[in-house]
């Protein structure tokens, strides 16, 4: 049994820490098969945001609990005029903001998914960076069928990770998938039985936490530059100026301008 204490409490989201290192965010409304309203969305962006900031944690699952759903979407029952509709009456698309930061977050994000990742909620387990998939998974878009399609990286992502064929398959006809055809597809990296899902995920999470973390902070960048634009060369560029900041050539240009005197780079060398 794997142990989990609570980081912070939340109304529509589980977050707890592992002490390897891991953190969990887990959507918490099984009775809709974990449909997220914006509030639900808030609350894991906020999640995401401290896992950024703490520097105890390594990786990150997302999840859904309930052993039913991943994620079905968008809620529809607060879906209105221009997105979906909190208390505070604004209607939002915010679960697009989560996309970007589940892939610009410099540490490795992985969807563990049980039961139905669908619509939106099947969006979210393509942007994370792995996805290990329990054998009741089933995966699948809903667009066409419910008035609405993610014309971003829920189609353009899904079609570098899939190809252009299968993801407008996946698009046009909305068929659902189970676990084998998605592994098949190379839309979900492992499957297992469902009482095996956390304990593997686990695993996967321990193996990456004995890696380098900037290699993988790079290489996590690395993959996104090639697809992101100018965008995705900000993300490598910001990683390439984190590392040039720990080195002695860029604290002499530091430590000389507050020093008031000439920087002296002459001894740093000049690689081939
Ligand atoms: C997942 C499905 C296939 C499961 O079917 P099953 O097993 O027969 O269960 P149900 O009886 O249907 O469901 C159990 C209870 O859960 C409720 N429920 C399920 N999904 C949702 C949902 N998404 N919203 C609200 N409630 C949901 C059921 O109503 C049921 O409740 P009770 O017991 O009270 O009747 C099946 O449930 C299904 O097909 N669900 C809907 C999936 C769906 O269409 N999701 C929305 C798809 N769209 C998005 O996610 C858009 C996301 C988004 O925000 C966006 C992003 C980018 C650009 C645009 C958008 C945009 O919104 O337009």
């Amino acid at each position: 049994m794997i142990q989990w204490e609570t980081i912070k409490e939340y109304q529509e989201i589980l977050f707890q820490f592992h002490e390897a290192g891991i953190a969990k965010i887990s959507i918490n409304r099984p009775h809709v098969h974990n449909a997220f309203t914006p509030l639900t969305v808030k609350e894991m962006i906020d999640a995401m945001n401290i896992c950024r900031d703490d520097e105890r944690i390594g990786v990150i699952i997302l999840t859904g609990e309930g052993g039913r759903a991943f994620c079905s979407g968008g809620d529809q029952s607060v879906r209105g005029h221009g997105g979906y509709i909190g208390t505070d009456a604004v209607p939002r698309l915010n679960v697009l903001d989560l996309q970007k930061q589940i892939r610009s977050i410099p540490k490795p994000v992985v969807a563990m998914v049980a039961g139905w990742a669908i619509g939106g909620g099947h969006v979210l387990h393509v942007v994370c960076d792995l996805s290990i998939a329990a054998e009741n998974a089933r995966f699948g878009q809903t667009g066409p069928n419910v008035g609405s399609f993610d014309g971003g990286f829920g189609a353009s992502y899904l079609a570098r990770v899939v190809g252009q064929k299968k993801a407008r398959e996946i698009w046009f006809l909305c068929d659902q998938y189970n676990a084998q055809e998605a592994l098949d597809m190379g839309l979900v990296n492992k499957v297992v039985p469902l009482e095996k899902l956390e304990e593997t995920t686990v695993e996967w999470c321990l193996k990456m936490l004995e890696k380098s973390p900037l290699a993988l902070r790079m290489l996590k960048s690395a993959f996104n530059a090639e697809l992101d634009g100018q965008a995705g060369i900000q993300e490598l560029a910001g990683n390439a100026t984190l590392l040039y900041y720990l080195s002695d050539e860029a604290k002499e240009g530091k430590n000389a301008f507050l020093e008031k005197r000439k920087p002296d780079f002459s001894k740093f060398p000049k690689f081939p």
